[in-house]
């Protein structure tokens, strides 16, 4: 008889599209095993885009170890047999395998319980996620399932954020030979550390277009680090490079506007370019937060929903980003996010202005920022415990 594996936890990670599903699953399952010592098994059903952000990811391969963790492709049916442990994540509402549900159901109906069976939530700042955190779920088939919602409160299961993150970033950020060595690296030639160094990793936007005519007259040259991806659909207009097949290393300028095409990199390849930049342009769920991590000013180009519903997040996070920000900072920050994510051109220019003048403010902000929005503990901590009193 098949018995429930203690220490042993599985993810189901379905990629609906670009990097942030499989991103936010695989940090945390990098967490769980490096910092709890937990036995994880990341079923992922699209390994191309795995590797694409890991590329030591074996395309080819049903099961593979990883940085300790074991790495199966999420086929049905599995061609690795799912052996139950003691917790099971779905992340993001993903449909978990028929087999894999007949397996808990056979569990409890021989009266061995069934796994601490979760479904990882996409995060919000919204104050409703408060009351939602946590709740159980009883399934039609006896199962029990519970809502587990990241969130930045204390009443919600907290943000991915690994125990030693925060001293290797300030490590790195007091020697600025780290962000020019990481520049050379990356193949940005003649730069100097008082330019302004700007990573886009956004979705495409009219706004970029408008700050890329305004910035070109910058006095201080402007560097956009921009990796190979959609990101840089939003520059081809304004370097006339239509139809061009873009390629890590190639350098364009117009006036004092340099645009840099980077590689993807892993994971901690792309937070040493946060910590690097002095201004951060981040998307979906995961560059997100970890552009709140590099301490430094950032604009949320947030995954659109229907309905415009994602302004509606985007206020629920500013109003939190905001509430011990000098009024005048946070007006300038807030008016370029909105404006910018609403695709507004001559606005995302003014506001940009305005941004400049608050910037040193907003710099302060964004290092007293990390620690006040972890609020105690991180998810995967919160995670773990909520886990051992369930
Ligand atoms: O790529 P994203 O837009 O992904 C997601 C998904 O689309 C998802 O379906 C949606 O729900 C969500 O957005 C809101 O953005 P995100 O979340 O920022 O994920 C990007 C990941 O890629 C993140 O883990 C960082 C990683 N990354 C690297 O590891 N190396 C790189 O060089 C780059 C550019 C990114």
């Amino acid at each position: 008889m098949v018995q429930i594996k203690s220490n042993h936890w599985d993810i189901f990670c379905s990629v609906v599209d670009n990097y942030g599903d499989i991103g936010v699953c695989w940090r945390l399952a990098k967490q769980l095993a490096n910092e709890y010592q937990i036995e994880v098994v990341l079923w992922v059903d699209d390994l191309a885009s795995f590797n694409t952000i890991q590329p030591e990811v074996d395309l080819a391969a049903t099961t593979q170890q990883l940085k300790g963790i074991t790495v199966n492709l999420w086929r049905e049916p599995l061609p690795v047999t799912y052996i139950p442990g003691q917790v099971l994540i779905e992340a993001f509402a993903c449909q978990l395998p028929a087999e894999v549900i007949q397996q808990l159901v056979d569990l409890k109906q021989c009266g061995q319980g069934q796994p601490c069976w979760l479904n990882l939530e996409y995060l919000s700042a919204e104050a409703w996620v408060d009351d939602c955190h946590a709740l159980p779920s009883l399934q039609a088939n006896g199962l029990n399932k519970s809502f587990y919602f990241p969130g930045f409160s204390r009443k919600t299961g907290g943000l991915l954020c690994e125990a030693d993150l925060f001293t290797q970033r300030d490590v790195w950020q007091a020697d600025s030979g780290n962000r020019l060595a990481l520049f050379a690296k990356l193949g940005i030639e003649h730069c100097l550390d008082s330019d302004r160094f700007i990573s886009v990793f956004s979705y495409e936007t009219a706004a970029l277009q408008a700050l890329c005519d305004y910035w070109q007259h910058s006095a201080t040259p402007i560097r956009l680090l921009v990796p190979l991806g959609r990101s840089l659909n939003s520059f081809v207009k304004f370097f006339n490079l239509d139809n061009h097949q873009f390629c890590a290393g190639e350098h364009w300028q117009k006036g004092n506007l340099h645009l840099h095409v980077l590689p993807l990199t892993d994971q901690i390849g792309f937070d040493r370019l946060l910590w690097s930049c002095d201004v951060n342009i981040v998307r979906g769920e995961d560059s997100f937060l970890r552009a709140q991590w590099a301490a430094k000013p950032f604009i949320w180009h947030i995954y659109p929903q229907d309905e415009d519903y994602h302004l509606v997040k985007l206020d629920a996070l500013m109003q939190r980003y905001c509430a011990n920000l000098d009024p005048t900072a946070a007006q300038a920050w807030q008016q370029l996010s909105l404006n910018f994510n609403r695709d507004q051109q001559k606005a995302s220019v003014e506001s940009w202005q305005h941004y400049v003048d608050a910037e040193e403010k907003l710099n302060k902000h964004a290092k007293i920022w990390p620690i006040s929005a972890i609020d105690d503990e991180d998810l995967a901590t919160r995670l773990v415990h909520f886990v051992k009193n369930s």
